[in-house]
């Protein structure tokens, strides 16, 4: 299977997020996707490619163009207010207090915003932006032809929404790419996150639609982040009613409880049939991940790709989390060998 990789996914290195109170050393670092390129390579997975520019118009074709000029020049904004360090927002819209777009950008960031972890520095947008190319370079490969391919992306993508960033991400990688197939001729999609956390973004996006269905395995929300979307009773809407499936599972699951819901996923993506299959790889399932809770282990991602390939379908891996840094490579890779039968 062939890898494209950006090395501009360093300019995306963020000092602090916010966990339980305190200011920590942020978890999404550029060492993730240095452990799993040198694992690709070190593996002989296949060859690596660089990212293809594909421009505004196919992320256009998913996020709104607020959130995107946002995310180009907020950076800029907040140097100009003479902070030098990440930014960060610290005020949010909820119902009560109304949705303006601020023109200060201590507004801007809480209206685009999730959460306080997910820094912005000068490097973002290019970094951002180099994901995204690495997920619609993959995407080609698989369009024209390729079985499967791997889209080394970071930062990762599936917590940003179609007008919202955070968790890490800015703009949806699988979103796009998903959209990409459609454009480029695909009737259905299926998106299959496997990530510890909810896809929240992945879902939002595409929630009314029936021509992606997304189905997300993760930690309950009831007890993880991102706490208010995730729960099993969402299963879309208008058209989409019944295009969107969440298996929320709890604290402690291991590889007997994630694969009886696998296989739920899995089957509810082969009655969809359709012409692609995006996964959105987390790791951050591990038994060792600093920030999570579930309990798989290094051969269950061998097991985690095999399930995958049972599909026989053409399938665009995209990057999502895993912070267990040194296990990443393994974990990942073990899941691209995994579901090509190699060992
Ligand atoms: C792409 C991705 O995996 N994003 C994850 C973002 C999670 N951010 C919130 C983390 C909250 C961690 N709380 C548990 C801390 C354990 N000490
Ligand atoms: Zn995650």
């Amino acid at each position: 299977m062939r890898t494209v990789f950006s090395e501009d996914h360093r300019l995306q290195d963020g000092r602090s997020e916010l966990i339980e109170g305190q200011f920590v050393p942020v978890n999404e670092i550029p060492r993730r996707a240095e452990i799993v390129i040198d694992r690709v390579r070190a593996t002989q997975l296949g060859e690596v490619l660089p990212a293809r520019e594909f421009g505004l118009d196919p992320i256009l074709r998913v996020h709104d163009a607020g959130l995107v000029s946002f995310l180009q020049t907020a950076w800029d904004e907040w140097a100009a207010t003479g902070r030098t360090f990440d930014a960060l927002p610290h005020v949010w819209p909820v119902p009560g207090l109304g949705r303006r777009l601020s023109e200060s950008i201590d507004g801007k960031l809480g209206y685009y915003a999730i959460d306080a972890g997910t820094p912005i520095m000068s490097g973002t947008w290019r970094a951002v932006l180099a994901s995204a190319n690495v997920a619609l370079t993959a995407q080609k490969l698989v369009a024209t032809g390729e079985r499967a391919a791997f889209a080394l992306c970071r930062p990762p993508g599936h917590h940003a929404g179609s007008d919202f960033y955070g968790g890490y991400c800015f703009l949806n990688n699988a979103g796009v790419a998903a959209q990409a197939f459609l454009d480029q001729g695909a009737r259905r999609v299926a998106i299959l996150d496997v990530d510890y956390h909810h896809g929240n973004g992945t879902q939002q996006m595409f929630y009314a639609r029936d021509d992606v269905l997304t189905v997300s395995l993760h930690a309950d929300p009831k007890q993880e982040f991102p706490y208010f979307l995730g729960y099993a009773d969402e299963m879309g809407a208008g058209v989409g009613e019944g295009y969107h499936l969440n298996l929320p599972l709890p604290w402690g699951t291991d590889w007997a409880h994630y694969a009886e819901a696998l296989e739920v996923a899995l089957k509810r993506i082969r009655q969809y049939s359709p012409d692609a299959l995006v996964i959105s790889l987390g790791l951050d399932t591990f038994e060792d991940d600093p920030i999570s809770r579930f309990k798989l282990k290094h051969d269950d991602y061998f097991r985690l790709g095999d399930r995958i390939a049972w599909t026989e379908l053409p399938t665009l891996f995209v990057m999502e989390g895993g912070y267990a840094v040194e296990a990443l490579g393994v974990n990942t890779v073990n899941v691209l060998m995994g579901f090509e039968q190699r060992r």
